[in-house]
This record gives C-alpha cells, sequence and structure tokens, in this order.
C-alpha cells in the first residue's frame, strides 16, 4: 500500500531526523527521498516549489499532495493528524509549542553553527565560534535545569517538543558539546531511546531515496 507520507530529507540533518524520527515513534510507514544538498537539490526549482525556505526536511502528505516545511511545524501538524504526542490539552500543546520555538531560537542555531564548523561547512571567526559554543552551552545547561525532576518536557509523557529537542541534541558531540557531563539530559535522552519505534540518526533515514524507509 502507498504509504500516506513521503519525507524529501537528507540523513545526516537533524531537521530532517526528527521528523523521520516522529514517523518511526508513530509507526508510521514513508517513502523517502534523498535530496543531496552537496548537490544543490534543495535549491532547484521543483525543490522548491514544495520548499519555499530551500532547506530540508519537507513532508508532503499524499491526502491531498500539500507540503509541509519547518521541521518544528511539520512535528506539531504530525501530532494533529495522527493524534500521537501532541499533548493532553491546549495548555500542553502550547507548553510544546514553547520548547520548539526556544529550540529554533536558543539552541539549535548554536549547536548547528559548531557542528557546521567543526565539519569545515561553515567558516567563523574565533570570537563568533566562542559565542556559538558558549550560547550553545548554556542552552543545554538550561534544559538540564528544566528537566530535573521531571521525565518529559511536558506533562507526564513524551511529546514533539521532547523528539524535536532530541533531534538536534543527538548530533551536539560533532559540535563538541558534552552531554554526559549533563545528568538530566542524559537520563531524558535514555528515556527516549528507550520508546518503542525509536531509531538513532544512523538507523532512521537511509543515504539515499526509499520506498517505504519505514514499516
Ligand atoms: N528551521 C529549519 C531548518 C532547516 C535547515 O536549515 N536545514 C538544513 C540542513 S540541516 C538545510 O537544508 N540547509 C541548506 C541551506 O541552508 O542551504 C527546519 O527545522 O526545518
Amino acid at each position: 500500500m502507498t504509504p500516506r507520507f513521503e519525507l524529501h530529507a537528507m540523513a545526516r540533518s537533524g531537521p530532517s531526523y526528527a521528523v523521520g524520527l516522529m514517523l518511526m515513534l508513530c509507526r508510521e510507514p514513508f517513502d523517502y527521498r534523498h535530496v543531496d544538498l552537496y548537490k544543490g537539490e534543495h535549491r532547484a526549482p521543483a525543490y522548491m516549489e514544495k520548499n519555499r525556505f530551500g532547506v530540508v526536511p519537507t513532508l508532503i502528505d499524499r491526502t491531498d499532495g500539500h507540503s509541509y516545511v519547518q521541521s518544528a511545524s511539520i512535528l506539531q501538524y504530525l501530532a494533529e493528524v495522527l493524534g500521537k504526542f501532541g499533548g493532553g490539552d491546549a495548555k500542553q500543546r502550547a507548553e510544546a509549542r514553547e520548547w520548539l520555538f526556544w529550540c529554533w531560537d536558543r539552541l539549535a542555531p548554536n549547536l548547528y553553527r559548531s557542528r557546521g564548523m567543526r565539519l569545515g561547512f561553515r567558516q567563523f571567526s574565533f570570537d563568533t565560534a566562542h559565542m556559538y559554543f558558549n550560547e550553545g552551552s548554556s542552552a543545554l545547561k538550561f534544559l538540564d535545569e528544566q528537566l530535573a525532576g521531571r521525565e518529559w518536557l511536558v506533562g507526564s509523557g513524551m511529546t514533539v517538543a521532547d523528539i524535536g529537542l532530541y533531534g538536534v541534541i543527538a548530533f551536539a558531540s560533532i559540535g563538541g558539546f558534552d552531554v554526559s557531563q549533563l545528568p538530566n539530559v542524559l537520563g531524558w535522552m535514555k528515556r527516549i531511546e528507550a520508546q518503542p519505534g525509536f531509531a538513532a540518526p544512523q538507523n532512521c533515514l537511509p543515504g539515499e531515496s526509499k520506498l517505504v524507509a519505514a514499516a
């Protein structure tokens, strides 16, 4: 059977991973289309028609063919239409959104820029690199404090807030961040990793296009 969703993404991209992980945790099969950023496929007119921002990921819902973009928004869309990991009520859904907004404000840019520099994709002056690293470290420390005495970021179960932030933090070590020094973050990560359907980045999205990548 043709799966409902088609994910256009790249395996080593954190926001792509977060959406792939959500689909796996929801046990939702999806077709996977590899977008080769190195070849500039994300800037090709056909792709830009699906994603005006020219970035991965893009999720197509074949119910009506609409393209959904921006990983945090995609996670919330999936939570809504699949009825999973959205939060128990309107307040919890708002809280999950707050964490996702915070993630793309304070956490993800600092972690990804530090990672991009280490991998040689981005070049920054010493001071700028230092600023991204310090701000990323402060965001992780804040998260560790917020998780003290809590199992999940929102309410008493896993939500898209946990999945979205996990997708970013799973790549933190490549940026030079040491989460082993953050006991509450570490425990929270282990709880996510223990969920049925969980897949680590290397097992979640393939390096090439694949039909029905998840079952
Ligand atoms: N906020 C966006 C970030 C997407 C993003 O920056 N993706 C990167 C890969 S990790 C990308 O496509 N970069 C290509 C570019 O910026 O040209 C999301 O969450 O979807």
